[in-house]
C-alpha cells in the first residue's frame, strides 16, 4: 500500500499490513513515519480497528518497509528503508506484537523501496532493495539456518 496516509501518522513514507502478532486473521498495521524517523506499528483487534500505535526509532527518513518472516521462526519480521542513511533496517518480531532493535546493513546511495524474493534459495527471503543514489538494485541474500 505505498502511498497510503493515515490521519495522526506522520507517513509520507510506505504502510504495510500483516499478522505482527501471528494471528492469521487479525492484521497488523506497520507505517514508516519518514519525517519523524520512526515506525508505528498497530495491532488490530480484528474487526477493522486498530489498538493505539507503538513507535519504533529507525534511521534517517525510513521510506519504504515490508513485512516477512525473514529469519525463518514463523514470527513476522519488519524491514524499514533508511533512505537518508543509506541502510535498510531489520526488526526482528518476538511473536507477540513486539519487535527487537533493528539491525542495520548498508545497501548503497538513496535507498528508497524494498521487497521481498527467493532469489537463491526457495525457503529463505533475500531482499531487494531499489537505490536511487546510484541507480542500482542492492541484494542482500538471507544467510540465516
Ligand atoms: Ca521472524
Amino acid at each position: 500500500m505505498p502511498g497510503a496516509h493515515l490521519s495522526g501518522l506522520n507517513c509520507r513514507g510506505s504502510t504495510v499490513a500483516g499478522s505482527i502478532v501471528g494471528v492469521p486473521k487479525k492484521l497488523d498495521l506497520a507505517v514508516a513515519n519518514y519525517f519523524s524517523s520512526d515506525m508505528s506499528v498497530l495491532l488490530g483487534n480484528g474487526d477493522g480497528t486498530f489498538q493505539n500505535q507503538t513507535k519504533y526509532l529507525t534511521g534517517d527518513r525510513p521510506h519504504g518497509i515490508l513485512s516477512a518472516d525473514l529469519n525463518n521462526d514463523s514470527k513476522l519480521d519488519l524491514g524499514v528503508v533508511n533512505s537518508w542513511e543509506d541502510s535498510v533496517g531489520l526488526f526482528l518480531g518476538n511473536g507477540d506484537g513486539t519487535l527487537q532493535n533493528q539491525i542495520i546493513y548498508r545497501v548503497g546511495s538513496g535507498p528508497l523501496s524494498i521487497t521481498v524474493g527467493a532469489f537463491r534459495n526457495k525457503n529463505k527471503w533475500d531482499l531487494a532493495v531499489t537505490n536511487t543514489g546510484d541507480n542500482k538494485v542492492k541484494i542482500l541474500l538471507n544467510s540465516c539456518l
